[in-house]
């Protein structure tokens, strides 16, 4: 795919990072890959060589130790955990955006609306107490289903639950138009979203205009009884709030995939609260084999002039 020489530096999950050694050494084997560890650089790898990064945490000044860098890969399909501010102009910032990570995200949320709509995890909690309680079953046609950010992963998991019957809703930060879908944007659009969703799932970047977003005053423009799904980050969420109105009654229940921080702390009131289920961020997962496709890909274009599939904007901070 492309002929370029260089370093490709991973500083990620070790294991993962086996496996992306694997698949760059049968793509493009001329492409030296080294695992960045914990502490110091690997003895072999010399700064000046080092044209491609693919970091989860980004140490703050990987710029300056690495002066011939090309792109900057995230392991990840979020770039929050990078300081964008202190990105060198020209030097482009690319998230994972290949098809898996939408897929299994399209599932995850499948998976937690359903849970909620058919109320398993109240059922759950009945289990644990040994009671045996019917709830009235609600038609999908009467449940709304709305979501935060209609990026690859919000409308891919728009376009999974479609087939269920939900009246479908989404908001964004530009106004989008999605068939047979109702959409929202900005602040002004937030109101009429929030008043209409009975289960609503966040897949937002994290800005400084989302962080802390899904608040008491959020919450409090959902109706009664309405429920939660945080995919997105943690630092969206506003944890009090949400305890507050489990505890009011206000929201049923909430799936969350991400918290903050991650691990929450032992004794954090999530853990064992009974309207409450939580994974430890595994909604999606990049597949190594389909990053190393799109790493090559990126190279290849970037080097030809071309644009880069997943390029983050800075100003915009995502
Ligand atoms: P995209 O960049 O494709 O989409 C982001 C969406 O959010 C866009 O629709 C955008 O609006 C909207 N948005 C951004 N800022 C605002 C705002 N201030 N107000 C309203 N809408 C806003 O991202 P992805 O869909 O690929 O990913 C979304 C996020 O999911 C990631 O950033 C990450 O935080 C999270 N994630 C979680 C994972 C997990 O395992 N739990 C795994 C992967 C990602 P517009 O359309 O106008 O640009
Ligand atoms: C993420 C990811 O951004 O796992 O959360 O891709």
């Amino acid at each position: 795919m492309t002929a370029l020489t260089g370093t490709l530096l991973y500083r990620g999950d070790p294991e993962r990072g086996a496996l992306w050694a694997q698949c760059l050494q049968r793509a493009a084997p001329q492409i030296t890959f080294r695992q960045w560890p914990q502490a110091g650089l690997p003895q072999d790898v010399c700064p000046q060589e080092v044209r491609w990064l693919a970091v989860w945490q980004p140490p703050a000044d990987f710029a300056a130790q690495f002066p011939n860098l090309r792109l900057v890969f995230s392991l990840g399909a979020g770039v929050d955990h990078f300081d964008l501010a202190a990105l060198p102009a020209g030097l482009p910032l690319i998230r994972m955006t290949e098809a898996g990570l939408a897929a299994a995200m399209a599932d995850y949320v499948t998976l937690a609306v359903l849970a909620l709509h058919r109320d398993f995890i109240r059922y759950g909690a009945q289990q644990r107490r040994a009671e045996w309680q019917e709830h009235r079953v609600v038609p999908a046609a009467g449940r709304r289903v709305g979501i935060m950010g209609l990026g690859r992963l919000g409308q891919a998991a728009l376009e999974r639950l479609r087939p269920f019957g939900f009246p479908l809703a989404g908001w964004s930060r530009t106004p989008r138009a999605l068939d047979g879908i109702e959409t929202f944007a900005g602040e002004a659009g937030r109101a009429a979203f929030l008043a209409r969703t009975d289960i609503l799932v966040c897949l937002l970047p994290l800005t400084p205009e989302t962080r802390g977003l899904i608040d008491d005053r959020l919450l409090a423009g959902l109706p009664r009884g309405a429920a939660l799904v945080n995919a997105g980050r943690g630092a969206h969420l506003d944890q009090p709030a949400l305890l507050a109105a489990l505890d009011a009654g206000h929201i049923r229940a909430a799936v969350l995939d991400v918290t903050e921080p991650e691990p929450l702390p032992p004794d954090h009131p999530f853990w064992r609260h009974p309207a409450v289920w939580l994974t430890p961020h595994i909604a999606t997962q990049t597949d190594p084999e389909a990053a190393v496709r799109q790493v090559l890909e990126a190279i290849a274009r970037h080097e030809a002039g071309l644009p880069v599939e997943g390029r983050v904007d800075p100003a915009r901070g995502y």
